[in-house]
Order: C-alpha cells, then structure tokens, then sequence
C-alpha cells in the first residue's frame, strides 16, 4: 500500500493493513489516529515509538502470533508469509539446525514459559541459534526488555515491508 493510500484510508481499512505487522491495538490505534503522516520515515519513527514499551500482556498477546523459529507457518495468510519470509536464512533442510534450534526453543520455554522470540530477518540460523544460547542465560527481566525490543523491530520491519512512498 503507498503512504498516500495509506493516509486516506478509512480507518478499518488502515487498522487491517497494520495488524499483521504486530497485533496490539494500541499501537495500531495510535498509528492510525496519527495519520497523515507527511513522509515513509515519519511513519516508521512513530511505529518504532508508539505503544513504547508494550505492558506485558500486550507482549504475551503479540508472542502468540508468532511460530517457533524453525517452525514454518503455511497458513494463507499475511502473517504467516511475513513470518517464513523472514525466517529465510533458516534452511529447513539442515536436520542438525533443526534439531539444535528445537532443542533450545524447548529450553528456553521450559525456563520462560513462552516462545523464543528473535527478529530473524537478516540473521542466518547460526546467528539466531548462537543468540538463543546467549539468551538462555538471562534473567526472566533481561529477557522482557529484549523480547519487546525483537517485537518491535519485527512490527517495524513488517511496516516497511506493507507501506511504500
Ligand atoms: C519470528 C517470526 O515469526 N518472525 C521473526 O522475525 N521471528 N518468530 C520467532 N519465534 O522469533
């Protein structure tokens, strides 16, 4: 969608095209009643703004939507083909990946009751595996405040990827 189809659009309209992007409606709400927005940077600074930080049911909604890194989702839809995009530089062919990114995605939920969550666009598997690793020794706090950052930056990217100048 252009910026500019995107400023004009009735608010339903504008809301559907930001949801797949991170599914918190006070983002969405904020981003949509902020319109217009005069250029594509000025969106995506207010994106990476709004609903800055997210309260931790927003995060645990938002986690839901999001499939296991290794897990690719085949669902038609918006969400799902945002999400195997940017899982790209995990071959799902590689069994010894898979079978190490399965075993600590179980950790990691075994120690913080929810799905490892990481921006996987632009990082190859060893990259996501080996932060993983980093991450299991964190606190449940370190892991709020990175687990929120990922989110956004996933949002923020998504956003980049749905609206054009
Ligand atoms: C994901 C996902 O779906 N996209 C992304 O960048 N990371 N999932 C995850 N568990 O980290």
């Amino acid at each position: 969608m252009k910026l500019a189809e995107f400023n004009s659009a009735d608010t339903a309209a504008a809301a559907a095209a930001l949801r797949p992007c991170i599914d918190v409606r006070r983002w969405v709400e904020a981003i949509t009643n902020a319109r217009p927005f005069a250029s594509r940077a000025a969106l995506l600074g207010f994106a990476a703004d709004a609903a800055s930080p997210f309260t931790a049911a927003e995060v645990e909604a938002a986690l839901a939507h999001h499939p296991r890194i290794g897990e690719r989702p085949e669902a038609n839809t918006a969400e799902a083909s945002m999400s195997r995009s940017e899982q790209s530089g995990v071959d799902p062919s590689d069994n010894g990946t898979a079978a190490a990114l399965a075993a600590g995605n179980r950790a990691y939920e075994e120690k913080f009751g929810r799905v490892f969550l990481i921006r996987a666009a632009g990082r190859t598997a060893a990259e996501i595996l080996a932060a993983l690793h980093t991450r299991l020794a964190n606190s449940p706090a370190e892991e709020d405040a990175i687990v929120a950052q990922q989110l956004r930056e996933i949002a923020v990217l998504r956003l980049e990827g749905v609206i054009s100048e």
